[in-house]
């Protein structure tokens, strides 16, 4: 089975490099034990109101499952989000990936979202996560997401960790992984997954009693249109009340209508 690399969230160079030979990579110590135990006590009342298979309007979704629960808006819901989202090592790679590339002036974020994984939880079907502007995606040599699925509990071989095929980044899109070529993200409590918008990769099955809890963050070139609307998911005033880069990071341009193409 292939093996993703576990890096240290500091080296930099090394994580774009595993995530441009492999298309992913485990880094280590991104977020803190204990603001993972901040950010799941934060979710704790919404997720209590939510029904597994459902997202919080209630609507059900077929490519997520039966047994987990989807939560966005979460910039309303917790205070630290934005400590999540202004991360040094997801600011960098972006940086690094859309804006000295010269893909594009600025990074967006495309969703937030909280995934949640009940126990009984099947495998969720292989797909890439760029695939939400496939046609773009197709025509661009580069990368124009780059996500980060944050463990704030741990991620293990039984409780859902994602399943991951290295290199399938640069793969045609009609061919299917064999099981020689998938490995699962396996993961300590504040790690996470970083990987290409084109690599396959889906969520495991739970087979434990306790959730597993991913946070994950997808950042976009600035002239993508996001998936999630935060000023929509969101109370409005809470987005407008966060720091200048924040609201730029979710599309929010204080100044006007302006695209930071
Ligand atoms: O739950 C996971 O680990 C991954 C889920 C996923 O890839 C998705 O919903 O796009
Ligand atoms: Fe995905």
């Amino acid at each position: 089975m292939p093996e993703l690399k576990q890096i240290d969230s500091s080296r930099v160079d090394d994580i774009l490099a595993a995530v441009a030979n492999d298309g992913a990579c485990i880094a280590l110590d991104v977020l803190d034990v204990e603001l993972c135990q901040h950010l799941m006590s934060d979710f704790n009342q919404a997720l209590g109101e939510m029904r597994w298979g459902e997202d919080e309007l209630g609507y059900r979704n077929e490519f997520y499952g039966e047994r987990t629960k989807r939560l966005h808006g979460l910039f309303s819901k917790s205070p630290r989000m934005v400590d999540v989202l202004t991360n040094p090592l997801f600011l960098e790679l972006g940086k690094r990936l859309f804006i000295d590339s010269k893909m594009a002036d600025d990074i967006r974020l495309s969703n937030a979202e909280l995934m949640v994984l009940n126990q009984g939880q099947v495998v969720q079907a292989f797909h890439a996560d760029a695939a939400s502007w496939r046609r773009v995606q197709q025509a661009e040599e580069h990368e124009i997401l780059i996500s980060a699925n944050c463990a704030l509990t741990e991620f293990t071989a039984t409780n859902g960790a994602t399943r991951v095929v290295p290199g399938s980044h640069r793969w045609p899109s009609d061919r299917e992984p064999q099981d020689d070529e998938i490995t699962l993200a396996t993961m300590p409590r504040g790690a996470a997954l970083i990987y290409a918008g084109n690599v396959l990769h889906s969520g495991g099955a739970n087979h434990e009693v306790e959730a597993r809890v991913g946070l994950y963050l997808g950042y976009i070139v600035s002239w993508l249109r996001p998936i999630e609307n935060q000023l929509i998911t969101n109370n409005p005033a809470d987005i407008l009340a966060l720091p200048e880069q924040a609201q730029r990071l979710l599309d929010v341009s204080p100044g006007g209508f302006t695209v930071f193409a």
